[in-house]
């Protein structure tokens, strides 16, 4: 199971599907509280899906956990919590191919062409269907693809690249 600290709590799942509708019948998603607090969310996985998970506070604005899972096995993901509400819902892509590249790679993969891996785009915060490479959230002036390229963290101002050096020049 991938656990990893997300501060937040969830207390309902939805379902949506995004290209193609998912039945519940075959979306039999369970969320469990497991030691310290941790809620475990758990699903059981079909042949050729793709899925991405989302949280919402207020079921007004959307954003994806950062985890990708894909195809027929059982998904679990711990989420480490502390507020007192929350929603969360499947996003998720069919395949026709077994051999799809976006099915048997979708972290590498890069949904929405925007040079952000999927991966990438959901660990740091990114919506992988929307192209926002050109965004700076962080202010330091380096562009998210700029920061992957760096290997830098595109919510820190800690990049070596901008930290200001103070020549003083003697006479
Ligand atoms: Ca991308
Ligand atoms: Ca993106
Ligand atoms: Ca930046």
């Amino acid at each position: 199971m991938k656990s990893r600290p997300f501060y937040f709590t969830w207390m309902l799942v939805a379902i949506t599907g995004a290209l193609t509708p998912v039945s519940l019948s075959e979306q039999q998603v369970s969320l469990t509280k497991g030691d310290s607090g941790t809620l475990n969310l758990e699903w059981l996985g079909v042949i050729r899906r793709v899925y991405f998970v989302q949280w919402s506070m207020e079921l007004l604005e959307w954003n994806y956990l950062p985890v990708i899972e894909a195809g027929e096995e059982i998904n679990s993901f711990g989420i480490s919590s502390s507020s007192a509400k929350g929603f969360f819902r499947l996003h998720t892509i069919d395949y026709e191919n077994d051999d799809d590249a976006g099915y048997t790679n979708p972290e590498g993969s890069d949904f929405d062409n925007d040079g952000m891996s999927n991966l990438f785009e959901v660990m740091n915060g990114f919506n992988p269907f929307v192209a926002d490479l050109t965004a700076d959230p962080d202010g330091d002036g380096l562009n998210n693809v700029n920061e992957q390229t760096a290997g830098t963290d595109p919510k820190s101002k800690d990049n070596p690249a901008v930290k200001l050096s103070v020549v003083v020049a003697g006479d």
